[in-house]
């Protein structure tokens, strides 16, 4: 630390006589990578915040952001952010999971009614348990949970209209134990691939749907490759703001307090972006050719209930967490 404070001393003492101002890293150079494409708003606000920092901190604290998968899929980014090769990483809750197995809590299948009850339980009790757990694996999880959002299902085949229309359908699904076992129950047969897989396993016929979110199913441009989408809203999916717990410790508490606030600030406004996008995203990928059907969620909540779904993930989420959904959303099973 005194090295540091001994180079970033020098470094002001050039400046003051003047001299030119040459490119040097910041005293905390961060990487941060996610798997989004730069247009989605999770890339735009967090570029925003990414700014802000650098203001706020007088140029002490750099961001350098790497979308679009650009360091790897999930399964890389989550190593890398364990290990300090980046600082910060936005795993969706299903992706985390696999390391924390709790955090995919939010994701059980049709337990979220609404965004009311969402974000009073990620932003109250449930968010505080599953950041807890995310810190027990060496990783600080920001307040503030980000938007992905109610996740639907695309096909190329046929329209999925009841639980039936599952059977034995090759879907993609993200990297999660939850989303495989989900969709073993519904009857198809879901393969884990990398969202940077998404597009060019749809088109080459690898699978034949895939479950994602509207404004992903728009920027990642899906619509291209898939043509009918049931809006099932089988699985609400919110993205974790992580920081490598080494790093983030490392951090003097001013610093903390900016970047934590920028971010925490840049995610409530991300999540005001996708309710907008929600209002007009699926008229425009109704006008780019993908047909939707609004199909009743009760045969898929019956096959899930009755395939012991419900009670199998309690069993694996345990009892407190359980009761921490059921009091946001009322009883599942
Ligand atoms: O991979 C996906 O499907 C995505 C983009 O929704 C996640 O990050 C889980």
């Amino acid at each position: 630390a005194g090295m540091v404070a001994g180079l970033a001393a020098g470094a002001g003492t050039a400046t003051l006589i003047g001299a030119p101002r040459i490119a040097r890293a910041a005293e905390f150079d961060f990487k941060y990578g996610n798997n989004l494409p730069l247009t989605h708003p999770l890339n735009v606000r967090s570029h925003e915040a990414a700014e802000r920092i650098r203001r706020e901190t007088n140029g002490r604290v750099d961001i350098q952001i790497f979308p679009n998968n650009q360091l790897g899929g999930d399964t890389d980014m989550l190593s890398q952010v364990r290990s300090g090769g980046i600082t910060f990483f936005t795993p969706s809750a299903l992706v985390i999971a696999t390391l924390v197995p709790v955090a995919a809590i939010n994701a059980v299948g049709f337990a979220f009614a609404d965004y009311g009850q969402v974000w009073s339980a990620m932003d109250g009790k449930l968010g505080e348990h599953v950041r807890g757990a995310i810190s027990k694996v060496g990783l600080h999880a920001f307040e503030k949970m980000w938007d992905n959002g109610f996740r639907q299902m695309t096909s190329g085949a046929k329209p999925i209209q009841t639980a039936a229309d599952m059977d034995g359908l090759k879907i993609r699904v993200p990297v999660s134990p939850l989303s495989i076992a989900m969709f073993k129950s519904l009857s198809a047969a879901p393969a884990s691939l990398q969202f940077s897989e998404v597009y060019s396993s749809l088109q080459t016929r690898i699978v034949d749907a895939q479950e994602n979110p509207l404004p992903i199913i728009q920027v990642a441009k899906l619509y291209e490759v898939q043509k009918y989408c049931a809006l099932s809203n089988h699985i609400w999916d919110g993205f974790w703001f992580i920081a490598n717990g080494r790093a983030w410790r490392g951090l003097p508490p001013d610093l903390q307090k900016i970047v934590s606030t920028a971010i925490n600030e840049a995610g409530v406004q991300q999540r005001e972006d996708i309710k907008a996008l929600n209002q007009s995203v699926q008229a425009d990928l109704q006008s780019k050719g993908l047909a939707f059907n609004q199909p009743s969620p009760d045969s898929f909540r019956a096959k899930l209930r009755d395939s012991g779904f419900y009670g199998e993930w309690k069993g694996r989420f345990g009892d407190e967490a359980w009761a921490l959904l059921e009091g946001a959303v009322g009883k599942l099973a």
